[in-house]
This record gives structure tokens, sequence and C-alpha cells, in this order.
């Protein structure tokens, strides 16, 4: 037996499930999950010493690889200094000014400890301006693990087929409306038919829950013009796709302004992190400044604070870096598009700058009923052999694959040729 496999038993005596998140414990895919010991650059390695090119990225964050050294400097420096105030320390001051100087929509911002809470905590504020309390969410997109985003949720609850959780109270999801991605006319019904309501439109500007899907043109505009119409907010939830897609994210990429966005783990640089932050006279509105409540201890954790400012300071310093990340993502992944039709498959590979994903499905899959459609049993037998390869990817169907700048072309090469293989292998079964 494998020490990942004697770990993972051993922690399900403990742990419900055996993890601390769901979708770690490659349940849809049917392996063990696989227990990290350590990693570096671009790789992975586990319990038993297997190593991986790692595709994952702790979800996002590890943008320039595992362990870069200036973050790694910046972290163990501010050990050093102290774990936890839970007090005002100057490097949060430097943090909002890094990011209301980088993203334009945000004129303040406010610090939290995961996308989960950032999300929570813009609804709230998007409520208390308004004073309305419906949202807008669309089916597929995840917005955290809060009560009131677990309705046609993606990410590990699409996985586990339980997209509205049991324990959330009705009274919790009452006020939260669903449409369809892709989809502006569904929005339109929703405000036609109580737009006085509306407190706010949360979207993914690209989907990365329910695997990759991409706004089509004109949709995110649309939302914004939909929302300046009927006095409602847009929020961004920029978890995945901000700091990745440019420096300024996905609003930054598709030249939209959101009036709020939600930050996560990436402005951490692998610590715990996520923020909320946008229009002035929105966020003045958090206490102690304003009525709505939202706090927290560890918020603007020193440690962490170090580590996202050396990430973002390097992401912001360095020359052409979202040129060069994206046109290894682009070539990357019209590799594997490539792959797959020259092995006749009708697979769809999605993806947008270092984000993509495959859906084992013929049509486009532009919404939640079409990555449904994808057949999640290929994807298991897929994800198995890649991983038996030395490719660590997302345990599931409806998450991404998150390139880093650690990774190489020749990396990169080696995962197509690897692919190519499964393709030319599971063509003759
Ligand atoms: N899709 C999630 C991150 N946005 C997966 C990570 C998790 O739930 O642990």
């Amino acid at each position: 037996m494998s020490k990942s496999e004697m770990l993972f038993q051993e922690a399900a005596r403990f742990i419900p499930g055996g993890v601390n998140s769901p979708v770690r414990a490659f349940g849809s895919v049917g392996e063990t999950p696989r227990f990290i010991a350590s990693a570096n650059g671009a790789y992975m390695t586990d319990a038993d010493g297997n190593q991986y090119l790692d595709f994952v990225g702790s979800w996002g964050p590890m943008i320039l690889g595992h362990n870069h050294p200036a973050v790694l400097d910046a972290v163990l420096n501010a050990c050093r200094q102290g774990l936890s105030f839970g007090a005002a320390t100057e490097r949060e001051v430097e943090m909002a000014e890094l990011i209301c100087s980088i993203v334009p929509s945000i004129e303040m911002v406010r610090m939290v400890n995961s996308g989960t809470e950032a999300v929570m905590s813009a609804v709230r504020a998007a409520r208390g301006f308004t004073g309305r309390s419906k949202i807008v969410k669309f089916a597929g997109c995840y917005h955290g693990h809060s009560d009131s985003m677990l309705v046609k949720a993606g990410s590990g609850v699409m996985t586990a087929g339980i997209p509205d959780s049991a324990g959330v109270p009705e009274g919790c999801t009452q006020d939260t409306l669903t449409a369809v991605y892709n989809d502006l006319e569904s929005v339109e019904e929703l405000f036609r038919a109580c737009g006085s309501e509306i407190a706010a439109v949360i979207v993914e500007p690209v989907a990365a829950n329910m695997g990759v899907v991409l706004p089509e043109k004109g949709f995110l505009a649309g939302l914004r013009e939909i929302c300046d119409r009927s006095g409602a907010l847009l929020i961004f939830d920029e978890v995945i796709t901000g700091f990745r897609l440019s420096l300024s994210g996905a609003q930054g990429y598709f030249d939209i302004r959101p009036d709020l966005t939600t930050f996560g783990k990436i402005i951490g640089g692998g610590m715990p992190v996520g923020a909320y932050g946008g229009r002035k006279d929105v966020m003045k509105l958090i206490a102690p400044s304003g009525p709505v409540y939202q706090a927290g201890t560890l918020s603007g954790n020193p440690v962490a604070m170090a580590a996202g400012l050396a990430q973002l300071q390097i992401l912001r310093d360095t020359p052409d870096f979202y040129e060069k990340l994206n046109r290894k993502g682009d070539s990357f992944f019209e590799g594997m598009k490539k792959a797959v039709q020259e092995a006749g498959k009708p697979w769809r590979i999605n993806h947008v700058g270092s984000l993509g994903c495959i859906f084992f499905t013929d049509g486009p899959v532009s919404n939640y009923a079409q990555a449904k459609t994808s057949d999640t049993e290929a994807f298991a037998s897929y994800f198995s052999y890649m991983l038996g390869h030395g490719i660590y990817l997302a345990p599931s169907q409806f998450e991404a694959m998150f390139l880093s700048a650690a990774m190489t072309e020749k990396e990169l090469e080696g995962f197509l040729e690897t692919f190519k293989i499964y393709l030319k292998e599971s063509q003759a079964k």
C-alpha cells in the first residue's frame, strides 16, 4: 500500500471524507488522493516521492510556480517579526494601495481570508448600498460555500451532484435568483419580474468552476448595461481570473468595469487570503466607516500580506509577464486542441490565457447545461492516465487547468506528448 493510501485511510478516521475540501478527495475520478509532501517550481512531490507537473497550482495562486524565492523570503522575514497581531499594520496599507493602483475599478478594498468570505461580504455590501435583497447568480458559477451562494453552484458541489447543498435553509436562498451563463435574455427576464428588488448580479467573468466557460462577445457588457439601467450593482468574482488573465484581471482583459470585485487566494501568493473592493461610495458603508458589518481577526494577517505583496509586485514589475504567460497558454491549449482533432475526437477545449480545460462532449460548451453533457467517466480515465504519467490535474471535470510561469516550453511539450499517447491508447479501446 502506498503512503498516500495509508494516509488517506488514517485521515478518513478523523476528517470527513479524509480531506479538508471535497474536490481533493479524488472521489469523482476513482483515485486515491495524492498526499503532497512538498512543491517547488512547476512540480509537486507526494508522500511516496512521486513527482508531478502541477496544473492545479493550489487552484490558481501559484502563478509564479511553487516556492518562488522572493515570496518565500518575504514570508520568512515576516514570520520573524510575528505571526499575527489582530491589529493594523503598515503592510495592509501597502497592499490596499497596491491593489487600488493596479485595478482601476477598485477605489477601496477590504482584506479577508478567503474567496468565500470576500463574496459573502461583497453581497452584504451590495445589499446595504442598494437597500435591496435579491442577488442574481449564474448556474454553474461558484462563489464559495456561503449559504446564499449554494444554488446551482459549480466546482465541488457540481462534481458531487449536490449543487444546492443540504443544510442550507430555504430562507437563505430565497433571494438568490439564477440565470443562464451567456444568456442575457435569462437575466432580462429576472429583471422584468423583480428588477427593483435586485441588489446585484454576481458573475465569474470567465466561469472556471464548471470547467472553463468563456463569456461570449457582449455578455459582460450586457450585464453592465442591465445593472446600470436598473440600479443593481455588478460584482465580478475574480477569485480565479484576478491577477491571472491580466494584471487587472478579467475586467482589464475584457475592459468592463464592475462596481465590486472579489479576489481570493492569488493575492496571498499561496497564503489564505481574499479581498473585496470597488466603488468608494459602496465600500464606505463597511464598518467601522458605515453600517454594513464585516470583521475578522486574521484579516490582513502580516505573513499573508508579505507573501501577497511580494507576489503582486513581481506580477506588476516583470515586463511582459502576462503577454508571455498568455502566449504560452494559447499555444499549449491550441496544441491540445490539435491533438484532439488529429485523433479524430469531437472533444472540446475551452481556454483563455493560462486557463483552460477539456470537455468530453461534442458540442460547444458555453453554459452549465452544456458543461454537464461532458462524459465524466472519460474525464476520469484521462485524469488517471495523466496522473500515472506524472501530471497532476484538477481531479474533476468541472475545474480548470492552471498554467504557471514556472512551466517551461519543454515541460508543456512533454504534457502534449503524453496526451497524444493517451489519445492513441484511448482510441484503441
Ligand atoms: N473550484 C475550487 C476553487 N475555486 C476548488 C478548490 C476547493 O474547493 O478546494
